[in-house]
């Protein structure tokens, strides 16, 4: 592998991921393709059809999570994974996770192509839900397949309409227990996700790939505050319980938090924020928001959360509202796999493509399989790091330095 140079098919790649673009339940170019609806469903039987047509063995597991497996000479050998997931947020990009899915298949075709019968198996792998639109988890799939999301949990989902987790699965036809769904540490020997960067540094810097040392940790809250509604001109302000304003301060909050930190490294927002009742002419009586705050160190994320928690304690007393603050998620950071990123370096240098070492702001289903196998992550630039957006954008070539670098490692990897 070393002198031989890939051969990839580049333009079958971009027309693939043009292809899978198109199905969408938005109009194209705009891409929203939420788990389980009708655009995921054909999503997922189209790559299906192309991981067939590579000749891989496809099969998923009871949640939906795909395994497309390349068969390798010695099968008492744990496989080499790689791999991304495919649903997406609505108005979003066509590159998110798609690069990671379809760029892994064509590493995969090019290994094929130059004749590689690797030792170990290489499967590729769609998690399901990477996103948390119709659950309000991120990474349900991936999290399953740790068991820091146990069946019971599971079972409990519902989207915002209050249809169940089980309702779509079984729509979907992913049937069978959840309980089998949990893997054993060693399901994978190791693990590479192809990603784009969803930030603007390697574009800026005008490097080829980025190698992820840590991903930060994501912990996301619902707050629910419950003051007094009324009319908004009969209520005089005096005595006011306003859910909205006190809800107001909260955002303020934790944003102040997020940036007293003194680390660049730490996030925070609230990207949800529901009125009720939602009436011009009425005093909001009950605000629900959710929170998503994040850095790659544990404690100083977990110290804006408890800021957060202090201030609504404050806010409650001062303003007579009630205020409940229930954690969805709050994931440890990661620290990628040093072995593989050795690999991933060497790879990198013998494609020629320059690169730089850096961390992942926005989480992936890496972050979950680094808790059963070792993980890193290989980024390609996006054009000004936009994403979950539909201009968000990555060129051939961006795309074809990571998949040529993917390619190079996945070859290394499964001999190993
Ligand atoms: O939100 C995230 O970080 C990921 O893109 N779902
Ligand atoms: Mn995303
Ligand atoms: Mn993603």
């Amino acid at each position: 592998m070393a002198t031989a140079r890939p051969q990839l098919s580049i333009d079958r790649l971009m027309a693939e991921l043009m292809a899978l673009a198109q199905i969408s339940e938005a109009e194209p170019p705009v891409v929203t393709r939420v788990v389980f609806g009708e655009a995921d469903m054909r999503a997922r039987a189209y790559v299906k059809g192309l991981c067939e047509a590579a000749g891989l063995s496809v099969r998923h597991d009871a949640i939906g999570n795909t395994f497309a497996r390349w068969q390798g000479t010695d099968d008492s050998l744990a496989p080499v994974g790689t791999g991304s997931h495919i649903d997406a947020i609505p108005n979003a990009g066509l590159y998110d996770g798609c690069v990671g899915v379809l760029g892994g298949l064509e590493a995969i075709r090019v290994l094929q192509q130059m004749g590689l019968k690797p030792r170990r198996s290489i499967e590729l792998v769609i998690f399901t839900a990477e996103e948390p639109t119709r659950f309000g988890i991120g990474c349900l799939g991936s999290r399953m397949m740790v068991g820091v999301l146990n069946p019971q949990q599971a079972l409990a989902l519902r989207d915002k309409k209050g249809r169940s987790l089980e309702e779509w699965r079984a729509q979907a036809g992913f049937t069978g227990p959840l309980e089998s769904v949990a893997v054993k540490p060693g399901r994978f020997h190791q693990f590479v996700e192809l990603h784009i960067e969803q930030g603007p540094y390697l574009e800026q810097e005008s490097l080829d790939v980025g190698l992820v040392t840590h991903i930060a940790a994501p912990a996301s809250q619902r707050i629910v505050i419950e003051g007094e509604g009324g009319h908004a001109g009969g209520k005089l302000m005096p005595g006011r319980k306003d859910a909205l304003a006190a809800a107001a301060e909260l955002i303020l909050a934790l944003e102040a938090a997020a940036k007293s930190t003194g680390a660049i490294d730490t996030v925070g927002t609230v990207g949800i924020c529901e009125v009720f009742p939602g009436a011009v002419n009425s005093i909001p009586s009950r605000v629900t928001m959710t929170t998503d705050v994040r850095d790659i160190d544990r404690a100083r994320r977990d110290g804006v959360l408890a800021a957060l928690a202090t201030a609504a304690r404050e806010v409650e007393a001062r303003r007579g509202v009630s205020i409940t603050i229930e954690f969805i998620n709050a994931d440890p950071p990661t620290t990628c796999d040093s072995a593989i990123l050795e690999v991933l370096e060497a790879a990198a240098k013998a494609a020629g493509k320059s690169y730089k070492k850096m961390v992942a702001r926005a989480y992936h289903d890496s972050s979950f399989v680094s808790c059963f196998a070792p993980t890193a992550m290989l980024f390609i630039p996006c054009r000004g790091g936009v994403s979950h957006h539909p201009d968000e954008y990555a060129s051939s070539e961006w795309i074809g330095s990571g998949v040529h670098v993917l390619a190079r490692t996945l070859a290394q990897l499964s001999e190993q």
